[in-house]
């Protein structure tokens, strides 16, 4: 093989081939090899292409950060990070966990020919990818015929949402199809659409933001065919419908609406063709976005609903709320001679009503005179186009739950006969903006929460399996963030505590009197500042209504203002308007729950539904898939060094890694590790009648390894260091190609 035929086997993609052998989720790394590429001609000129992978090494970074010979110094993470995102290689592992740097371009590596490269593949066997991943993940549930769930995290904008989305195409692809089958396959997949349109919103970081968090159970029967769904959303960012910071819009679905209705639909629901003439989608002053085509994403919506199950009279009604929330954000208010607010000649009243077809009321008087005697009159004028703007986020975000219950009925499997199931949780990532309001600090609670379960996760079954298999080790210190989160949820003393106190004192409660019970309480707790509680230095940072919150991932500055309005208003009698609208009938029921019996806040909902989250995360085997956003801009090949170690940071990656190497960086059962290495020992091979622990004794005794470098578990071998397992593995190949054809089959089945 001359040396332009190695350099030729180097730059193929293959050679990178890792065989890193998998068995129940633990492997095992052989280095990195040549493979397919004239195997036998290859490993004849060995050290050629030793030399020659290293130089490609540099170039193109190591795959697996397990392997990294620095692998405490966070420089040298960051280096590797950095020469494969600059090659475009965005995908880089520690052991099964896949770290994502959002390239922020199209990438030629999510094609129906990849997919089918990575089907049915062993994890470390091609190149780091998400589709690695979830077939690992698809494999696994098969054989093991358990439940798992996939975490998505990483900050807003570093690519979660498209991380979920390639997990769901390559499920939609992968799985066996049928008739029956194909049809669940496309319900899954136009979900999404759907979701995202009423769901996501253009914010300063990212143009297409989950404003909702979202967990998606996908179910499979015993072939892994894909029978049914189910997904969970948590806590929609309400307040968006009626007011966006510069630039930034309301949902999606407003401006496709506008903008890709068709003529005769807009005509009927009384919109003009012009996004700046409704004052909810121009808070931001920012209607149009570049990366968006509103036009064509209404087709693509549209085509979604009629196959996730909608009928013509939801889409109509559905519609008909949109057009109403709009044409309520134009309704104003005139004062009576006592200041009272009084709802003057509006002519949106005429499309709240007659025009949206009954949408909110079936007549125009029934409307006005509960809007006036039940909701508005009481009020100033500021307090109408608050409790106006109140009825408006009500009516969206009921009627976004309403979504998610239809499109679960779409998704249901009716077969009772036992499934097992991938989860996939894709949340909106830790997000700090100049203002900070409510819905940033149950986001960002959120965030803490899900991070708290990582370390739990991570750490405790790393342990487990220490235990389990009666070996010793020294545990990693790491920054355990559930400081922060009792800070926010602590029964009786975390923040939630004290604002739902406040809410029960509506008309005394105070910004101020939240503050100060928050001082009185959390005061000296590092993780909390105000003015008041502050150095002087950070002082100055600080406005007298304002906390600050110090984060895992960073510090966030909430506007208390934002905090106890969003309660005052809660109890709206829009109830008592009948309406038409099947789904207005169905998110406001004429029998609302007993309003004497104490209202649970909106963040204790929140709260509850994270702890209900956590079980059912609990209950199923974790995958990590950790995103990372290379710069601000939102720009291709611009890897910005601070922003990404910080993300390496707070991310816990360096704990991470270090936890799967302070230990044993492999292991591998007796019988596995024998049934590959025996050919290294005349005592095991060819057949070796004692028991595979006996064996692997022989084994490795045979070869020479030190007791420091490893360690016998009840059933599987612990290796230190890689550079142990690589020696073996170099002395394999060797003999393997001493042995030629001789020892192929009994290596065939490895
Ligand atoms: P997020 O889900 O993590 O943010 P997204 O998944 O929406 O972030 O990604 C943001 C944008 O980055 C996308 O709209 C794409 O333009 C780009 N992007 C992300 N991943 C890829 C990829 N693999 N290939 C190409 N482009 C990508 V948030 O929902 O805001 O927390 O709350
Ligand atoms: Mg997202």
């Amino acid at each position: 093989m001359s040396t332009e035929d190695v350099n030729k086997a180097v730059n193929c993609s293959d050679w990178k081939e890792q065989i890193w052998d998998i068995q129940g989720g633990s492997e095992l790394s052989c280095g990195e090899r040549i493979s397919h590429v004239g195997y036998d001609s290859v490993c004849s000129c060995f050290q050629a292409v030793t030399r020659a992978s290293l130089t490609a090494r540099d170039r193109v970074g190591i795959q697996d950060f397990v392997l990294l010979d620095a692998y405490t110094s966070e420089s040298a993470f960051l280096d590797n990070l950095r020469k494969r995102f600059h090659e475009n290689l965005i995908y880089t592992y520690i052991g099964t966990l896949l770290v994502s740097v959002n390239p922020y371009k199209e990438l030629d590596i999510y094609s129906k020919k990849q997919m089918d490269t990575y089907m049915g593949v062993n994890f470390f066997e091609l190149p780091p990818h998400i589709y690695a991943l979830a077939d690992n993940v698809f494999r696994t549930m098969l054989t093991e015929f358990n439940n798992h769930f996939i975490l998505i995290s990483g900050e807003s904008g570093a690519g979660k949402t498209e991380a979920s989305k390639k997990i769901l195409q390559f499920y939609a692809v992968s799985c066996p199809s049928t008739k029956l089958l194909n049809n669940v396959r496309d319900r899954l997949l136009l979900s999404n659409p759907v979701l995202e349109a009423f769901g996501n919103a253009k914010t300063l970081k990212n143009d297409n933001s989950s404003r909702f968090g979202k967990y998606m159970d996908i179910q499979f029967d015993h072939q892994g065919g894909a029978v049914g769904g189910h997904i969970l959303s948590y806590l929609l960012e309400k307040s968006r419908v009626v007011h966006q910071n510069h630039g930034e819009r309301n949902f999606h679905i407003f401006y496709q609406l506008v903008e890709g209705g068709e003529d005769e639909l807009l005509r009927w629901l009384g919109l003009q063709r012009n996004c700046q003439l409704y004052s909810y989608l121009v808070q931001g002053d920012c209607a149009k976005v570049s990366s968006v085509n509103d036009k064509s994403d209404w087709r693509t919506v549209q085509k979604a609903l009629s196959v996730v199950d909608f009928s013509e009279n939801d889409i109509e009604h559905l519609f008909g709320i949109i057009a109403s929330v709009l044409h309520l954000g134009n309704v104003k208010f005139g004062a009576d001679p006592r200041g009272y607010a009084i709802l003057n000649n509006n002519p949106e009243m005429h499309w709240l009503s007659k025009g949206c077809t009954d949408t909110l009321a079936n007549n125009q008087y029934k409307l006005r005179s509960a809007l006036e005697s039940d909701l508005f009159t009481p009020f100033t004028v500021d307090h109408a186009v608050y409790a106006r703007d109140a009825l408006a986020k009500a009516i969206y975000g009921r009627t976004f739950n309403w979504l998610v219950n239809k499109i679960n009925e779409s998704l249901a499997n009716k077969d009772s006969s036992r499934k097992t199931v991938i989860g996939l949780l894709d949340i909106y990532g830790f997000e700090v903006f100049h203002v900070n309001s409510f819905e940033q600090f149950c986001i960002n609670y959120c965030n803490e929460k899900l991070q708290q379960l990582f370390i739990q996760l991570t750490l405790k079954s790393e342990q487990e399996e220490y235990e389990m298999e009666g070996i010793e080790w020294e545990p990693v210190p790491y920054f355990n963030n559930k400081i922060i989160c009792d800070l926010v949820e602590e029964k009786h003393r975390g923040i939630i505590s004290v604002l739902d106190e406040e809410c029960l004192r509506p008309g005394e409660a105070t910004d101020l009197t939240f503050l100060e019970k928050m001082e009185e309480k959390m005061g000296g707790h590092p993780h909390f500042v105000t003015h008041k509680l502050a150095d002087q230095k950070t002082r100055k940072t600080l406005e007298r209504g304002d906390f600050r919150l110090l984060h895992y991932a960073g510090e966030s500055l909430t506007c208390l203002h934002t905090f106890l309005h969003t309660f005052v208003y809660i109890c709206l009698v829009i109830v008592s308007v009948p309406s038409k609208n099947s789904i207005i009938k169905h998110c406001f029921p004429s029998t609302e729950p007993d309003s004497k019996k104490r209202p649970e806040t909106v963040v204790t909902q929140f709260k509850s539904s994270l702890v209900g989250l956590t079980e059912i995360l609990m209950s199923k085997e974790p995958w990590y898939v950790r995103c990372i956003k290379p710069n601000e801009g939102k720009q291709p090949g611009r890897f910005d060094d601070v922003l990404v170690r910080h993300q390496v940071k707070y991310l816990g990656l360096m704990e991470h890694l270090r936890v799967r190497r302070a230990g044993f960086a492999y292991r591998r059962r007796y019988e596995i590790f024998l049934q590959r290495y025996k050919p290294l020992c005349p005592d095991t091979w060819p057949n070796w009648k004692g028991t595979a622990a006996e064996g692997v004794q022989r084994l490795i005794k045979h070869l020479g390894y030190k007791p420091n470098e490893y360690k016998m578990g009840r059933t599987k071998i612990f290796i230190r260091h890689p550079r142990t397992l690589f020696a073996t593995e170099d002395a394999f190949e060797v003999c393997k190609h001493e042995l030629g054809g001789s020892c192929s089959e009994h290596l065939a089945v490895i």
